[in-house]
């Protein structure tokens, strides 16, 4: 009796698989009626661990992701701010798994830590996309869509020599508001105007963390103007909301800054306020970061969905902002720089 159960239960288990496996010339019916159930209008999930909200930048690009990753674009997004903790980024990145999404985007907010993590997605076999800021000890991702931070970093250092030479500037000693410690942004930022300083050497007096935000810059440069009163004549601040906070800090102490000041300010990322404050001369120049990757990372989706294989790397376009034209144009390793006056057109047109 037993075998007889045995039996029926084997061919219950067989038969349907068999039905499955049918001969594959699958007539359109067949393969109207496996479209019907293949689900194809279901949304492509994506999940995405964003860096987190610190930022005009940031918020931009988080707009930019939910506005392409939208419901009615066919999209089912999951959306993590991991507010610059990188213990609640990885426990995203880990849930995304378990939940089985289609795509993960990731953007770091520190470059290194990551095989592990990364690991877990391709046993899931889950494609992973790296936006913005760079993973420096993992490939295990299918393409990185971003800027190159070094290049803004020479672009700031190349653009300071021409302005000091042309305003008769003899000295350079800088104050560095550094982005957040160990993100890429920041490690190629500084490794970038670092590397011009030495060539022509300036003295760079301090460099600190502001975090990429505003009460950070504020807080840096407050303690920087006392611990460096007189000791210095430019800041670099390695995005607009630190030059923000920095403004304040030495509006607070006296310290006259931008086209008219004391002190040369220069920022990175040109979100539209920090445009708003170099065409009003407190802020020299911004060299800008985009925070626009969204749709291409939707193109490296389609092309995956399309079983082709995308480049590595996609490099966004960026600009060099100033307030006025002193320095009209210079070199990042002999390859010529245009600089754009910023006018309200531009800010108007900007993130
Ligand atoms: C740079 C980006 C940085 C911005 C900051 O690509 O990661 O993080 O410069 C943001 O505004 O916080």
């Amino acid at each position: 009796m037993k075998n007889l159960f045995a039996l029926i239960l084997s061919l219950c288990l067989v038969l349907p698989l068999a039905a499955c496996s049918a001969p594959s010339t699958a007539t359109s019916s067949d393969s109207a009626e496996a479209s019907s159930v293949d689900n194809t209008s279901k949304p492509i999930s994506v999940g995405f661990a964003q860096v987190g909200h610190e930022s005009d930048w940031r918020m931009a690009s988080t707009k930019s992701a939910q506005a392409v990753f939208s419901a009615e674009n066919g999209y089912d997004l999951k959306f993590v701010d991991c507010n610059q903790d990188p213990s609640i980024q990885m426990e995203a990145v880990h849930s995304f798994v378990q939940q089985q999404v289609d795509y993960i985007v990731i953007d770091p907010i520190l470059a290194t830590g990551w095989d592990e993590a990364l690991t877990e997605c391709e046993e899931a076999g889950i494609p992973v996309i790296v936006i913005d800021r760079t993973i420096d000890d993992s490939d295990k991702y299918v393409c990185w869509v971003g800027s190159n931070f070094q290049t803004e970093g020479l672009a700031c250092g190349e653009w300071l020599k021409a302005y000091t030479d042309a305003k008769g500037i003899a000295q350079v000693n800088a104050l560095i508001i550094e982005g957040t410690t160990g993100a890429s942004a920041q490690l190629g930022r500084s490794q970038g105007f670092e590397q011009i300083a030495v060539q022509y050497g300036w003295n760079i007096v301090a460099a600190q963390s502001g975090r990429f935000t505003q009460v950070g810059g504020q807080e840096v440069m407050g303690a920087l103007c006392k611990s460096y009163e007189g000791q210095f004549n430019v800041v670099i601040c390695q995005n607009d909301n630190e030059a923000f906070g920095a403004m304040t800090a030495m509006d607070t102490v006296g310290l006259s800054y931008g086209v008219e000041g004391e002190i040369l300010l220069l920022s990175f990322d040109a979100c539209t306020a920090g445009l708003e404050e170099v065409k009003a001369g407190n802020i020299l120049a911004d060299f800008e970061c985009n925070p626009l990757a969204a749709p291409f990372v939707e193109q490296v989706i389609q092309q995956l969905q399309n079983g082709e294989t995308p480049e590595k790397q996609l490099f966004m376009e960026e600009h060099w902002y100033a307030h006025d034209d002193t320095v009209s144009s210079f070199a990042i390793n002999g390859q010529e720089q245009t600089v754009t006056v910023v006018d309200d057109a531009i800010i108007e047109a900007q993130y």
